[in-house]
């Protein structure tokens, strides 16, 4: 693997103030392997209230960010924003933006640019969907989002890249050991070639997609597997920290 092992829980638009503070206690008082990156992304409404309560152990990333800087925009939220509440992450290009909403590429390497030139880490989010799979166009997909982050942003030192096949997430069907490795290692060797060795060998590549307590292991121990991106099973404190433990 490169660089530290890295874990985010991407809580998605779920939680209430209750059910959040709940979590948050749980991860203050669970134990953590301290040779790992860990940043949590709560919705936006309670970025607040969780920066003020979680440890300082664990980062904060926003779900999504405007293109620029905020303005007559209604319903966005700026990068300035997002700073403004300590925040230093932001997870762009998740597949629900980019299927459900419909981001494209453009857009969300516009974000990315924007975002890291405020010095905002990157998660940058890539994969395929099922189709695209069976018709063999794995690789063919990532590559292309993959190039649509290359081609807008000013550096990669601040990127974290996820693959999550879209078959994978939220449907419990999680990829085997071998297939995640199999697309890592692709995308690195696409890093490689077309950005440059240095970045391939520091980027950190992390898996998401029904990550669990049960199956992080076996896929932690594959060589281009540097961490997860965390959904359903980031909402259970317990479960989370065993995934954040996981690192081999
Ligand atoms: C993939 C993942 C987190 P889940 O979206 O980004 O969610 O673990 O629920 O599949």
């Amino acid at each position: 693997g490169s660089g530290k092992f890295f874990v985010g829980g991407n809580w998605k638009c779920n939680g209430t103030k209750d059910s959040l503070s709940k979590l948050v206690s749980d991860l203050n008082s669970a134990a953590l392997e301290s040779d790992v990156d860990i940043v949590v992304a709560p919705p936006f409404v309670y970025i607040d209230q969780v920066k003020n309560s979680l440890s300082d152990r664990i980062e904060i990333a926003a779900q999504n960010c405007w293109t620029g800087k905020g303005g007559a925009f209604t319903g966005e939220i700026s990068v300035e924003q997002i700073k403004d509440l300590d925040c230093n992450w932001v997870v762009l290009g998740h597949s629900e933006r980019r299927h459900i909403i419909g981001e494209d590429d453009q857009f969300i390497g516009k974000k990315a640019a924007y975002a890291l030139n405020q010095n905002i880490g990157v998660i940058a989010c890539i994969g395929e969907l099922l189709e695209e799979r069976e018709a063999g166009k794995t690789f063919d997909v990532c590559f292309q989002q993959l190039k649509a982050f290359a081609d807008a942003v000013p550096s990669w030192d601040k990127i974290v890249i996820a693959y999550e096949p879209v078959w994978a997430i939220g449907t419990g069907k999680v990829a085997t050991p071998e297939q995640a490795q199999e697309v890592h290692a692709a995308v690195r060797d696409w890093l490689s070639k077309n950005v440059s060795a240095d970045v391939a060998s520091k980027t950190r590549i992390i898996y998401g997609g029904s990550v669990n307590g049960g199956n992080c292991a076996e896929l932690a121990k594959q060589e281009d597997i540097d961490g997860f991106l965390v959904g359903g099973a980031s909402l259970k404190g317990p479960e989370f920290a065993t995934i954040i433990n996981s690192v081999s």
